[in-house]
This record gives C-alpha cells, structure tokens and sequence, in this order.
C-alpha cells in the first residue's frame, strides 16, 4: 500500500517536472502572457547579405532563430533594442521568444542595407 502511494506521488512529481521544463525560460520575469499551448519555432536566414524571409510573423511566445549562412559575419539587432544577436559567424545561430504583440524592426549592426521585420500577433 505505501508502496502505491510513493509511486503514484513519483509520477505525479515527475510529471509537473517535465511540463515546465524548457530552455529558454530565463526571462521569464514577464508579463503574464502564457506562452504555452501552440508556440512554434520559427527560422529566419540570413544569406546574401539579406535575412529571408524579411518580413515574418509569429504568435506571441514563438520562438524565432536567425542562422548565419553568409562567410561574413552579421547580426540580428533590434532598432528598439528588444534582442540583439551580437555578431554572428558563418554557421552561427541566435533565437529569441518574442513575448509582447508588436512589429518589431530589426537590421544587422555591420552592413546598414540589411534590415527586415518581424510582426508579433
Ligand atoms: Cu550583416
């Protein structure tokens, strides 16, 4: 019988583990808005000196990673200052989880022509 008991108590703990479990909770200090159900990553290139697509919308609490594909390095800087990729080398990656409905601008801090947008819905 205790036995049971201990056993169900496992799973029942094992299991409010793995549901809030998640890697990029760190800023999580937010603003009540549940990212939870239905958020999705989604990818943003970054190749010929362009991001592509430029112009992407996402749900509030999908995640959005932007990979270098170019041989020189760029950013993903948001002129509001929202994220900021830092510099980026060929191959490099960088996500962000957008949490507040908005457009967000965004340009590559090296090459001015680079800009694009990302529309939080
Ligand atoms: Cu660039």
């Amino acid at each position: 019988m205790k036995a049971n008991a201990l056993l169900i108590m496992a799973v029942l703990l094992a299991g409010s583990l793995a549901g809030c479990s998640g890697d990029s909770m760190d800023g999580s200090t937010g603003n009540g808005d549940s990212p939870g159900e239905g958020s999705t990553s989604k990818s943003v290139d970054i190749s010929g000196y362009a991001f592509s697509p430029s112009g992407l919308t996402v749900a509030v609490g999908d995640q959005v990673t932007w990979t270098n594909l170019d041989s020189a390095s760029h950013t993903a800087t948001a002129n509001d200052a929202t994220f900021d990729s830092g510099n980026l080398a060929k191959g490099e990656s960088y996500s962000y989880t957008f949490t507040t409905v908005g457009t967000i601008a965004y340009h590559c801090d090296l090459h001015s022509s680079m800009s694009a947008t990302i529309t939080v819905e």
